[in-house]
């Protein structure tokens, strides 16, 4: 039976953390590789999977391998493919009291601590007025995260979950481009993320 996940993917973008999560639910997958340069992403039959032209996007053949549903959107593919693969031990059991926490934190890492590090690499001519925009100033939204971060050693309780890998894929990204102020606050958290196996085989290098 054909892999039952289709990874639509470029190395160099969010897809990647997508990767991570596809490794670290031991599940069969293909990748189908994107050149962005060459606009493979804007051709009409991907845009039939995901309008927006953008990377990740999901394909779930279903249990059975004969559905063809696309998922967009790295949290919603993230909510995803962890609930599909409850053996992975990635997500809370919906009604649980950690679902509230799990699912807190996977939005916020897309809604909140993505854009708000959007502001500072493109600040607007006119900042918008901060209580209209729908998350918080980047320094106060890792703030937050640290303050999720304590005591540990994982967001949701004492375990990894889909959680961690939104949030730490974005820390660690913001890391290695030297954009994380007092990185040091961060280094236990992204040095337990990096000892993961399945981190080490979607960031080989
Ligand atoms: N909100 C989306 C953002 C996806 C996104 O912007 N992906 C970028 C790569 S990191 C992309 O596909 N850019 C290509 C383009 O817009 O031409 C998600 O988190 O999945």
């Amino acid at each position: 039976m054909a892999a039952r996940f289709v990874l639509h993917h470029h190395p160099q973008s969010r897809a990647q953390r997508i990767k991570w999560l596809l490794e670290e639910t031991g599940a069969d997958y293909e990748i189908v590789l994107h050149d962005l340069e060459g606009g493979t992403h804007k051709r009409p039959d991907f845009l039939k999977l995901n309008p927006d032209g953008k990377l990740p996007t999901l394909i779930d053949r279903g249990p059975d391998g004969t559905a063809e549903v696309a998922v967009t959107e790295s949290a919603a593919i993230v909510i995803h493919v962890a609930d599909c693969c409850p053996e992975a031990g990635l997500a809370p059991a919906p009604g649980s009291v950690e679902r509230g926490p799990y699912l807190t934190w996977i939005t916020y890492a897309a809604a909140a601590l993505e854009p708000a590090f959007s502001d500072v690499m493109f600040p607007r001519a006119e900042p918008a007025p901060a209580r209209a925009v729908g998350w918080p100033p980047f320094d106060k939204a890792l703030e937050r995260v640290l303050g999720g971060l304590t005591p540990g050693p994982w967001l949701v309780g004492d375990r990894f979950t889909a959680a961690d890998l939104m949030i730490g894929a974005l820390l660690g990204w913001l890391n290695a481009w030297g954009k994380l102020p007092e990185p040091d606050r961060f280094t236990p958290y992204l040095d337990r993320i990096a000892a993961r196996p399945a981190y080490r085989r979607a960031y080989p290098g």
